[in-house]
């Protein structure tokens, strides 16, 4: 049997490949494949392990349609077209549960750099702008005993929820399309409507999945609904924001800071105005990128990839 492997993946994962006899050709160019070329690199194989950004639409779905199974690297699963993989029988596997640490501290780490400008004051040694100690250069706010609001309180949510009601106390309150009653139990988050949740957060960390309903959901209009001293983090994916709208939200002082590690696009152009921005912090989605998170990741791949070649169900399916 045989796997594309469309980027990098964990040793451990390519090693436990190997062990199942499963022959691997990887993607080796330092840059994202195109379209065609995944096609082209599919054409003889019989299993897909999808890194980045690639987009399994129709039209790659349709041209590769022999594919047994496709494993995301990622727990996200935007990029496919859902519907015309399961028409075609071609079960799709990501990796739920074991980025959630990762990708909280994330959001987390951004909640802390922009509060304290850190990134902003990294650039002002960087830029031979430490003269002297300033006792009020630009001045950040604290974190303890905030309002936290997320959006979208899932597992990767419920962590960073965690962090920030152990570490600063903050109280949480979260919109969801339904309920999260073990998180309610858990943490006492409390569940507001999406205008109360805008209204009170004083920093608004996002945690949804990016969907035809959620996709450009912050809106200038949105920022307006916002505390003027609120901080807003993306962990999530770029499209979740407007871009622009964010930009003048920042500009025009609606809201205070913002924290990304998703942009839209993806990469960041280096000129962006965010990147100059005080209270902003952006980050090249980092989320998952650690060692233990990778390696957690390149296990599951392997176990979704085996179960597919053998025709069983994938222990972790997208549905
Ligand atoms: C992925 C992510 O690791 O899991 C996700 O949904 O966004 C990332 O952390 C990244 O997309 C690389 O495949």
């Amino acid at each position: 049997m045989k796997v594309f492997i469309s980027g990098n993946i964990a040793p451990v994962g390519l090693k436990q490949l190997e062990e199942n006899n499963i022959t691997i050709t990887q993607w080796k160019e330092n840059r994202q494949i195109t379209a065609e070329e995944l096609i082209e690199a599919c054409k003889d194989q019989d299993a897909l392990v999808s890194v980045g950004p690639n987009k399994l639409n129709a039209g790659f779905l349709n041209a590769c349609k022999h594919l047994k199974v496709i494993a995301l690297h990622s727990v996200g699963f935007d990029q496919v077209d859902l519907d015309t993989a399961k028409k075609l029988n071609i079960p799709i596997g990501n990796t739920p549960g074991v980025l959630s640490g990762a990708t909280a501290d994330t959001a987390f780490l951004l909640m802390l750099a922009v509060s304290r400008k850190a990134f902003f004051s990294h650039k002002k040694i960087i830029q031979g702008e430490w003269k002297n100690y300033e006792p009020s250069p630009e001045l950040g706010i604290e974190v303890k005993g905030k309002t936290l609001g997320i959006f979208g309180l899932g597992k990767i949510g419920l962590e960073m929820a965690r962090k920030c009601a152990a570490a600063y106390q903050m109280k949480v309150i979260y919109h969801n399309r339904s309920r999260n009653e073990d998180a309610e139990k858990e943490i006492d988050a409390e569940y507001v409507s999406f205008e109360t949740l805008l209204s009170q957060s004083d920093v608004l960390s996002i945690h949804t999945a990016l969907t035809p309903e959620t996709q450009d959901k912050f809106t200038i209009d949105i920022f307006k609904q916002m505390k003027p001293n609120s901080i807003f983090i993306n962990t999530a994916r770029g499209g979740i924001h407007n871009e622009k709208d964010l930009i003048r939200a920042l500009e025009e002082k609606i809201i205070w800071g913002a924290g990304l590690d998703v942009t839209n696009p993806e990469p960041m152009d280096k000129d962006n105005p965010l990147l100059a921005m005080e209270n902003v912090a952006v980050l090249p989605h980092i989320g998952s990128a650690t060692e233990e998170t990778r390696a957690a990741m390149a296990k599951i791949i392997v176990q979704n990839v085996v179960a597919g070649l053998k025709g069983e169900q994938l222990p972790f399916e997208v549905k």
